[in-house]
């Protein structure tokens, strides 16, 4: 299997992030979950790690508004060039409301216009990380498009939170959105999101489409991070009407609970008949994450992978989150090893 990877993540590591109640913490979207799925893939023999192509901006743009991308290109620099007094991370403290809010030029207002939390920290990398990130995508894209059956794309920073106009939760560009609507013009896309964590960018860029049908299953966002989005009653809007899904679970549910609430979308998936799968994989559904409350095992995680590759079909499988380092080489194996 083709895992598309590049080193350009290493440049995007925060100090920290700042959790509920302004506890600052270590960044948990750290370089080294990488290094522990590359150590659990290289022990495999069917993984082959290949540098991603660049495929330009263009992809990436047909997605993203140009103004957000070009806040994300320049906004280090102006940081930089600011009068803040610790310029360790350029992190807001203002966030537009839901109103139509009046873009500002001043640096934190726009930061605080773009970026949806406290942990969608911006450093000197940031930019070109997300960039080649995004391209790991669209090389797993453009293998399954010309007749591989799966390509893993071994995305960081990761993108499922990431809007049209906005970056969160440790997400800048949506990496799988972008891939989807790469693969779209040349047939039917459905995308899975298994992150415990509402993908709630995902389901806003293609709310409107019939061409891509986003399903997601989560923790409930009534208790969980993005908390605004993921409830069952959003199944999308004009053409894209019914073609949007979201299946939110309880706190603690086990492998069992959690297979049924994959039976039942994937049954929504073979009724579409799509032509390419990208799946958002996070890896925080995982028993044992710090940031989940789901309890999901390592067995689990490879039986949802058997019953998403029964399929058969075109798979993209894009990394998102997942935060118990020591257990994400297992899992990510479990996962991939049932494709093929
Ligand atoms: C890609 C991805 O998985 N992003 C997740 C971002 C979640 N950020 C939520 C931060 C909320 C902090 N609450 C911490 C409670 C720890 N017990
Ligand atoms: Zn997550």
């Amino acid at each position: 299997m083709k895992v598309y990877y590049s080193e350009a993540h290493r440049s995007h590591e925060p100090p920290f992030e700042v959790f509920d109640g302004g506890l600052r913490v270590p960044y948990l979207e750290n370089p080294d979950r990488m290094d522990r799925i590359l150590n659990a893939l290289r022990t495999t023999d069917w993984a082959e790690i290949c540098e991603p192509r660049d495929f330009g901006l263009d992809p990436i743009y047909s997605v993203h508004d140009k103004n957000y991308m070009d806040f994300l290109a320049g906004c280090w620099t102006e940081w930089l060039e600011s009068e803040a007094r610790d310029k360790s991370t350029l992190l807001p403290a203002t966030f537009a409301l839901r109103r139509q809010p009046h873009i500002p030029t001043s640096l934190l207002g726009r930061a605080g216009y773009y970026i949806m939390d406290l942990s969608a920290c911006i450093v000197e990398g940031t930019y070109r990380a997300a960039l080649a990130s995004a391209n790991c995508a669209l090389s797993a894209a453009e293998t399954v498009a010309t007749g591989g059956s799966v390509a893993f794309a071994l995305c960081r920073p990761p993108g499922h939170h990431a809007g049209k106009d906005y970056a969160g939760g440790y997400c800048y560009i949506n990496n799988a959105a972008v891939a989807a609507n790469w693969l779209s013009a040349k047939g039917k896309v459905a995308l899975l999101d298994i992150d415990y964590h509402c993908g709630n960018g995902t389901q806003d860029i293609f709310y409107e489409r019939n061409d891509v049908l986003t399903v997601s299953i989560h923790a409930d966002p009534n208790f969980e991070y993005p908390y605004y989005a993921g409830y069952t009653s959003e199944t999308g809007a004009g053409v894209g009407l019914g073609f949007h899904k979201n299946v939110p679970l309880e706190k603690g549910t086990d492998d069992a609970r959690y297979l049924s609430a994959l039976e039942e979308v994937l049954h929504l998936i073979r009724s579409f008949g799509p032509k390419y799968l990208v799946i958002s994989a996070g890896m925080d559904i995982y028993a044992d994450d710090p940031l989940g409350t789901i309890r999901v095992t390592t067995n689990g995680i490879g039986e949802i992978g058997k019953r998403i590759s029964a399929l058969r079909l075109p798979t993209d499988i894009v990394m998102e989150g997942g935060y118990n380092n020591e257990a994400l080489g297992k899992n990510i194996v479990s996962f991939l090893g049932e494709f093929e």
